[in-house]
């Protein structure tokens, strides 16, 4: 197509030498800006430029997209589908152009236009649809897979407003509505056309079909629409693109004329308000459940427009049913999507007529669970009541497989009652429960904790009774984190020193990072890893000045916690640290100090009221200490407000130690633990989660392990652990927690942390006073290692040299290999 002129359109500036690609790049940008977004060049902005950009790049994935899509129906390749509640996607921009090569190009196409790319580059909003670690970890996936040329889709919501913007007031966090589709969102697809039914409610019939057959009829009593909206996303090199689908609710009859007509303006939009809420904002709460109807619609919502969906692709193609395992692995993240059991063998029995027996294991080889958490308050449950109401249907399937896997059971361990309610689907006790852990496992062929120390526990703890009766069913898979947006785009100036140093393989194989090892103590290389942190902690600076006012050295150690804010990550006891290293360099100003700031940056659940004093505890103390003349900038704290991605990936690289401090056994993997250490951070850390195994990769010299261990942690439990046992052998500890409780912080309300300290003092469950004197000391040896600077760099060297294994194309290499049976290419 011509390109189309108007005679008050300015020529497009041209640079001499320029490639053709960039010219044609430039062209079509300005294309998107004047006929897609109606704005002149002169009048532009960022976020017009941005839209503009991203609109010409999407260009460039669709031909692939739509080859690549058709390519995989027509070779009968295997689909894996993973279902998350929660994607926490962060910028798409910079992933898209690097992935596509495109980076080069843009920037020529972009510079005699006179726009700065990273301006429009932080125009774009930060998807923020996921809360933490779990929705993170489904974006890393997404772009692994497409990597791997695994054929996948990825389903979920598409929220209204993801989770909320966090602003500090006086200390206190204050939550307000995120708006990231407020100017639209320019790499999303809307097929208006793709649409499926979600019923809700209503009655079961059941009609004799015949003396042997019964056939169950679900007539739900509401209907809501959920719509597809389809986001490409691109593999590595372009490898492969494929399909994120986010579900948006639409009323299937959206106003009543007859109440509009009368007056009744809002009652007319009732039906519409009340079917829309189910994808207008992402739940906040991130380790507990929530317990509420809406969020319960919203699972079963996602989860049953997935399963329609791919069943119709399946059937197009397939035509039956009985090969959906040899065709379909669905991966289910963490319990959200458990409901999809029971919707399954719905449609699967009542829907398409496939007798129980082999609906069953049609089902089970199918489905495949990954769960994230041991913590009880995080392992999700429904009231049978509210099942019945709202899923009529499901709640009488989900009483059909607890009777044959009840009977099982029975029939290998007679007589073992205890067994049984322990394996029940159906919690009893005060108010009967559907577990939907039980669910998700009994409808499993596998199910994978997400670090080796996690899945062990789970083996040990949660699904001991499951790992007996089906030994082969729980396996594990250690988390990992995509190296495309975590080395390469948020640290181009490492990337390129790795590329210099050992080649540009680093760009296509993790594993080639170990090549690096030989140079850790080579003094001329350690100047040029240093001198790039260098760099990364003075852009961190400029941001933190820009957006905050506040001023950080550059030569300070960075050490850096963020994350969600959660008792059991302990942010208090890095907070009770700075108050007794305050104290230490009051009492000792001229020691020879190493000069460290601690950044802090997280959100807390709306409702958690504690970890929100947490945070306002970490300000009362930044206050006091960043205002004493006598610290002279030997420590500052800053806690830096509304964490998402895109500020990750300033912080990140510009870490020197990475605080991964969470109590023993409680903190699933993690995965900011390998961000860090991927960018050249030494840990601080307890034995939990993944640190076990990057442990194992640094080896012990590179790492500062400290705390108790899991079993140690238990048994203090066992034997009803008290924390003023611990106050009292710690002279720093106590004085500690003497001036926080006597208000040195709280002048305003002396009273403020009264019962936070009686909680440590007391049971203190989380053993924050338990690990606190090895983690002081553990701190002081950070200090010591810092103070020898080849030491340090040629630990933080060996950091990033031993990272290859935690990229997440290992992982999912794994899940292809040993969960989903499908081939991958690289
Ligand atoms: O999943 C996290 C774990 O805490 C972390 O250790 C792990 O690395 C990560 C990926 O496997 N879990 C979560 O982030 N969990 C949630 O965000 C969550 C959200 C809603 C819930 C429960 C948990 O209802």
């Amino acid at each position: 197509m011509d390109t189309p002129t108007t005679s008050s359109a300015p020529p497009i500036p041209t640079r001499p030498g320029e490639s053709e690609d960039a010219a044609a790049l430039r062209e079509v940008i300005l294309r998107k800006l004047t006929y897609d977004l109606g704005k002149s060049r002169l009048g532009a902005r960022d976020r017009d430029w941005f839209i503009a950009t991203a609109l010409a790049v999407r260009d460039r994935i669709v031909d692939r997209w739509i080859d690549l899509t058709r390519a995989t129906y027509q070779s009968g390749a295997k689909q894996v589908y993973y279902l998350s509640l929660e994607f926490l996607i962060g910028r798409l921009l910079r992933d898209n152009v690097s992935n596509l090569d495109l980076l080069p190009t843009l920037r020529e196409a972009l510079e005699p236009l006179g726009v700065d790319l990273e301006k429009l580059r932080i125009a774009e909003p930060d998807a923020a649809l996921g809360n933490g670690g779990l929705g993170r970890l489904a974006a890393c996936f997404m772009e692994s897979m497409a990597t791997l040329s695994i054929p996948a889709f990825g389903y979920g919501i598409r929220y209204d407003h993801g989770l909320f913007r966090q602003i500090i007031r006086d200390g206190w966090q204050r939550e307000y509505p995120e708006d990231w589709l407020n100017d639209g969102n320019p790499w999303e697809f809307a097929r208006p056309e793709i649409a499926h039914e979600i019923g809700f409610g209503g009655t079961v019939e059941a009609v004799t079909i015949s003396e042997a057959r019964v056939k169950h009829v679900w007539k739900p009593s509401e209907t809501v629409q959920a719509v597809a909206y389809d986001t490409p996303i691109v593999g590595w090199r372009g490898a492969h693109v494929n399909t994120l689908r986010l579900w948006s609710a639409r009323a299937v009859d959206p106003l009543r004329l007859d109440a509009f007509n009368s007056g009744d303006h809002v009652g007319a939009l009732a039906n519409k308000v009340k079917a829309e809420s189910i994808s207008k904002l992402l739940y906040p709460s991130d380790e507990s459940a929530s317990g509420q109807e809406l969020r319960l619609r919203q699972e079963y919502f996602f989860s049953s427009a997935a399963l329609q969906d791919l069943i119709r692709r399946h059937l197009r193609v397939y035509g039956d049913l009985r090969s959906l395992p040899d065709r379909v692995s669905i991966q289910l993240n963490d319990t959200h999507p458990a409901i999809v059991v029971a919707e399954l063998l719905r449609i699967l029995v009542d829907l398409h007529d496939i007798p129980w027996d082999e609906a069953w294991p049609i089902t089970q080889k199918t489905i495949s669970y990954t769960n994230h958490t041991l913590l009880p308050e995080a392992l999700e449950s429904w009231p049978v009541p509210l099942m019945e109401r709202l899923l009529p249907r499901h709640m009488q399937l989900i009483y059909l497989v607890n009777a044959f896997h009840l009977d099982s059971v029975r029939l290998k361990h007679p007589n073992d009652g205890r067994l049984l309610s322990s394996v029940s689907l159906i919690e009893e006790g005060h108010g009967r429960r559907v577990r939907m852990g039980h669910l998700a496992v009994v409808g499993s062929h596998k199910v994978n904790g997400v670090s080796a120390l996690h899945s062990d526990l789970l083996k040990q703890t949660v699904f001991a009774d499951f790992h007996r009766l089906f030994p082969d069913r729980l396996t594990n898979k250690t988390n990992g984190i995509t190296f495309r947006r975590w080395l390469q785009q948020c640290n181009p100036g490492l990337t390129s020193l790795l590329v210099e140093a050992i080649g540009p393989e680093v760009l296509d194989r993790p594993e080639a990072l170990a090549k690096l090892k030989p140079l850790a103590g080579d003094k001329a290389f350690q100047e040029k890893f240093a001198a790039v942190k260098r760099a990364n902690k003075m852009a961190l600076a400029d941001l933190v000045k820009d957006r905050f006012q506040l001023r950080l050295d550059p030569d300070a150690i960075f050490d850096v916690q963020i994350k969600r804010i959660h008792e059991y990550k302990r942010q208090l006891l890095n907070v009770l640290e700075a108050v007794a290293l305050y104290d230490e360099i009051r009492s000792q100003p001229t020691r020879d100090w190493a000069p460290r700031v601690k950044i802090f940056s997280g959100k807390a659940a709306s409702s958690y009221h504690r970890a929100k004093l947490i945070i306002k505890l970490a300000h009362d103390v930044a206050r006091v200490v960043n205002s004493d003349p006598t610290v002279r900038n030997l420590l500052k704290i800053v806690f830096l407000p509304n964490y998402n991605v895109s500020l990750a990936e300033v912080i990140v690289p510009a870490a020197d130690l990475s605080e991964q401090i969470s109590t023993a056994g409680m903190e699933a993997s993690g995965t900011g633990n390998m961000k860090f250490a991927l960018n050249g951070a030494l840990t601080i850390g307890t034995l939990d989660g993944a640190n076990v195994e990057i442990k194992e990769h640094v080896g012990d010299d590179n790492i500062f392990i400290f705390g108790l261990t899991t079993p140690e942690v238990e048994q203090r439990r066992r034997e009803g652990w008290q924390g003023q046992r611990a106050v009292e052998q710690s002279r720093r500890l106590q004085e500690a927690l003497e001036q926080i409780e006597a208000g040195v912080f709280s002048p305003d309300d002396p009273g403020r942390y009264r019962e936070l300290v009686g909680n440590l003092r007391g049971s203190d469950y989380f053993m924050v006073t338990a690990d606190f004197d090895s983690y002081f000391d553990a701190q002081r040896a950070v200090a010591e290692r810092w103070r020898n600077p080849a030491a340090w760099w040629t630990s933080a060297v060996i950091n990033t040299a031993s990272m290859g294994w935690f990229s997440s194309d290992r992982t999912i290499a794994e899940y292809a290999q040993e969960i989903w049976n499908v081939p991958v290419k690289r």
